[in-house]
């Protein structure tokens, strides 16, 4: 690349850095001196601990020591952290059995780590980790939240009688009842909002350095935010946060996987300080199947009622979660309170009501990932209302255009208690359905059957709650260097641009070249969320820019000292403070090397609520079952768009992974709490071809909730994604007589929905 060309090229600055490979991953630390960790790991769904017997682990060339769970126990790390912390159907409050960090007693999923071995080399480890012998007592093990929540299951956990977690419950039960019994039509269905597992691209790794001089534990980890990750460890262990300092640089995807303390750190901090030396474990990509946390995993019966007109009465959710054999730091919530904030999702329904029933099974835990419960709640709405609209033969866009909420009642507060804030959500649906060409459907339709083809068309229209973090405040600090200015965040870009977003807003305020500032993240510890939820560009990103305003207000009176004048007659422009109606002036620059600024914006942000509407088409061969995504239409909300190349890749990154979870992605265990899909080779992860033609359209409402104007964007391809493919698929498949089918649609499923539905209608005309 000429510079002449490198001084045009606008992709995101991060990406030379990472396509090259000079990265720095959680394996790229390396420490003098470490050790390496290996975890034994259990082999069956649900056992009894009889003994483990590390002996001959011991005497392996090369350990230096082997951890159980009793060693977990003995540290009193035994309760692992969980967020959620408001209580649930009549004053209920969620019960959180104890979890060592090594399994101690019993094993409750394939891959619950019950030993560790520290030793000079990672071969060594993993040597000596074969030889740890452990005699189980086998247990029933049961892998649904149904199952685990029926009398007579197996017991995973004593302290929760039923396997029952928590018993949630949002909206008002009362209201529901009146209004199903004044409906004039009834939608009901079962879904199935299946489990996944988010495969980031890096794996799951961490190095911990004890420093006995001051106490310090030094953890070299993937996250998703330095605070995050201090919290949940001073949390489980007692030590103070102050005595953790996170190391992280790039972040290979994470996805919501990644917010978590893992036990595993846990038990590095444990043999540091007592080996004296770091401790690094690096995930294999088969232990991070059963050892790295799901995501999903919902069995929904929803009812929608409907009065003669088409109108939306109310919704009714039974919603059971399958929370794995422990609660993970975020499931919970994301099963609980996220889905229930956007319950009536774009549409004005009276009435809501929806009982959320969290179960322990015999599987590795469920936690947040990307959406973290309202692809689930956007999913089953969307699904209900496409069925209603072919149960009562309305056109399933009229039929949304007659529920949405009017633009004239924003802020709407909804009957689940959130504000959705400002946004037009007839000008989203009228910009989707001339961008998609909804009208011209049949004719498409009609090409597709002369080629043997079944064409569907889907619609979805979502919305979700983005922003609002755990932390009271989003604090950005900004720092002049010698030529440029130093932003710091304790937000972690995981593949989100970052860098190259907030150098943008900072840049877009000051009035300088992008390249002029340098994003550094977690260096500093200030207050502030970890990048999740899709908020960290209405909070950090907000910060980002109050803090460029203060630099300027601050900017000018040190220019009004310099250039002698008050500073009321200094006026700032594009680097250079100017003394007004003169001459007189100084840049920011200079004026930085004579006196280096430095200030701190910070805010506290509320939610916003991007929503948009997909709209997609399918065609299936009928012959193979193999269904083609042949047009991807997205209109999005985000509000005002700080960089629409990288919106634009957020969405397209997460319509795959919807469309990764419509397709082929699906967490399997056989009826022992076998994994059936461990690996690459059972698990279908989405390939590029999948998605094709992905076209987009921003559709802003600015926010009224932040400095910026901005809502999120880095979830919303999969909220809608996710729903808008598979009602297409249903679409398609509609005329055949099919009504329902569960995810992942594969091209087996298809080809036998498709051939009984024919066979029956043969059997018919017969
Ligand atoms: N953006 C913008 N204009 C807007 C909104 C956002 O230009 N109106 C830009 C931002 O500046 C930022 C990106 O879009 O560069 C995403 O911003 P935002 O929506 O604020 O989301 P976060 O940065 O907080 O990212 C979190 C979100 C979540 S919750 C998951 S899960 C997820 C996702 O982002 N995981 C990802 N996107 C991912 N992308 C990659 N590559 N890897 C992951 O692990």
């Amino acid at each position: 690349m000429s510079d002449a060309h490198a001084h045009h090229f606008s992709g995101r600055v991060e990406d030379a850095r990472l396509v090259t490979g000079t990265g720095r991953y959680a394996a790229d630390w390396s420490l003098p001196g470490q050790l390496y960790a290996c975890f034994v790991r259990s082999d069956r769904g649900h056992a009894e601990i009889v003994s483990v017997n590390i002996e001959n682990a011991r005497k392996h060339p090369g350990v230096k020591r082997v951890y159980t769970g009793a060693d977990a126990v003995a540290a009193g790390y035994t309760q692992y952290f969980v967020i959620v912390n408001f209580p649930g159907r009549g004053g209920n409050h969620m019960i959180k059995p104890p979890r060592p960090v090594l399994a101690a007693g019993k094993v409750r999923h394939v891959g619950d780590a019950l030993a560790m071995v520290v030793a000079d080399t990672a071969q060594a480890a993993q040597d000596a980790a074969e030889l740890v012998e452990v005699e189980y007592r086998d247990l029933p093990s049961v892998v649904s939240a149904e199952e685990a929540l029926a009398p007579g299951a197996p017991q995973l956990h004593q302290e929760a009688p039923g396997n029952l977690a928590f018993d949630y419950e949002a909206g008002n039960e009362e209201a529901v009842k009146a209004a199903f019994a004044q409906a004039a039509h009834v939608t009901r269905r079962k879904l199935e909002v299946t489990r996944v597992a988010p495969n980031p691209m890096e794996l799951r790794g961490c190095t911990v350095r004890y420093e006995p001089k001051d106490g310090i534990y030094h953890v070299h980890v993937c996250i998703q935010g330095i605070n995050m990750m201090r919290k949940q460890l001073a949390a489980i262990t007692g030590v103070p946060e102050e005595k953790f300092v996170v190391h992280a640089q790039d972040i290979g995807g994470s996805f919501g996987q990644r917010s978590a303390a893992y036990p595993e750190y846990v038990m590095q901090m444990l043999a540091s300080k007592e080996l004296g030396r770091p401790v690094r474990w690096i995930s294999t990509r088969s232990e991070g199947f059963v050892s790295d946390t799901h995501g999903r995993g919902n069995t929904v019966t929803g009812e929608l009622a409907l009065d003669r007109d088409g109108k939306f009465l109310a919704l009714k959710l039974d919603w059971l979660a399958d929370m794995g054999g422990y609660l993970s730091a975020t499931g919970s919530a994301s099963h609980t309170r996220n889905p229930s904030t956007c319950m009536t999702g774009v549409y004005k329904i009276p009435a809501l009501y929806g009982r959320f029933r969290l179960a322990f099974t015999n599987t590795v835990p469920v936690a947040a990932y990307r959406g973290a419960g309202r692809p689930d709640m956007a999913y089953v709405i969307e699904r209900l209302v496409n069925q209603a609209a072919a149960e009562l033969k309305i056109d399933p866009a009229e039929l949304r255009r007659r529920n949405f909420i009017p633009k004239d009642q924003f802020p709407y507060k909804t009957p689940t208690g959130s504000t959705y804030e400002a946004t037009d959500l007839h000008t989203v649906l009228e910009r989707a359905v001339k961008f998609a060409d909804w009208k011209g459907f049949p004719a498409r339709r009609k090409k597709s059957e002369q080629a043997g083809k079944l064409r569907g068309i889907g619609i979805a229209t979502v919305i979700e709650n983005t922003g609002a973090g755990l932390f009271p405040k989003d604090q950005v600090e900004i720092e002049t260097t010698a030529g440029g200015i130093d932003v710091f965040t304790v937000s972690q870009s995981q593949g989100q641009g970052h860098e190259t977003a907030f150098a943008e807003i900072v840049a877009h305020e000051l009035g300088i070249a992008p390249g002029k500032v340098r994003i550094r993240q977690g260096v500093k510890a200030l207050i502030g969320n970890h990048t999740g939820g899709s908020r960290s560009t209405v909070g950090a990103g907000s910060a980002c820019k109050l803090a460029a305003l203060k630099l300027i207000e601050q900017g000018k009176s040190l220019a009004a000292e310099q250039l002698e004048v008050e500073p009321s007659q200094v006026s700032y422009a594009k680097g250079v403070f100017q003394v007004r109606g003169e001459k007189k002036k100084i840049g920011l620059f200079e004026l930085a090397k004579k006196k280096p600024i430095n200030v701190m914006g910070e805010g506290t942000f509320l939610s916003t609520f991007p929503n948009g509407c997909h709209i997609t088409e399918v065609e299936i061969d009928p012959a193979t079952g193999v269904a083609e995504v042949v047009a991807y239409n997205a209109v999005d909300d985000c509000g005002n768009v700080i960089n629409h190349t990288i919106v634009e890749g957020q969405v397209h990154g997460a319509v795959a992974q919807g469309a990764g979870q419509v397709f082929g992605e699906h967490v399997v265990y056989d009826r022992n709490g076998q994994l059936l899909t461990g690996s690459f080779m059972d698990y279908c992860m989405p390939r590029a071809g999948l998605v094709p033609g992905i076209r987009m359209q921003d559709s802003p409402v600015p926010s009224v909730n932040n400095a910026l104007g901005v809502k999120g964007v880095g979830e919303s391809g999969c909220t809608a994604s996710i729903p808008s493919l598979t009602n297409a698929v249903l679409d398609a498949l509609r005329p055949l007589g099919v009504q329902h089918l569960d995810m992942p649609l594969t091209p087996a499923k298809l080809w036998h929905a498709i051939r009984s539905a024919r066979k029956s209608d043969a059997d018919e005309r017969r």
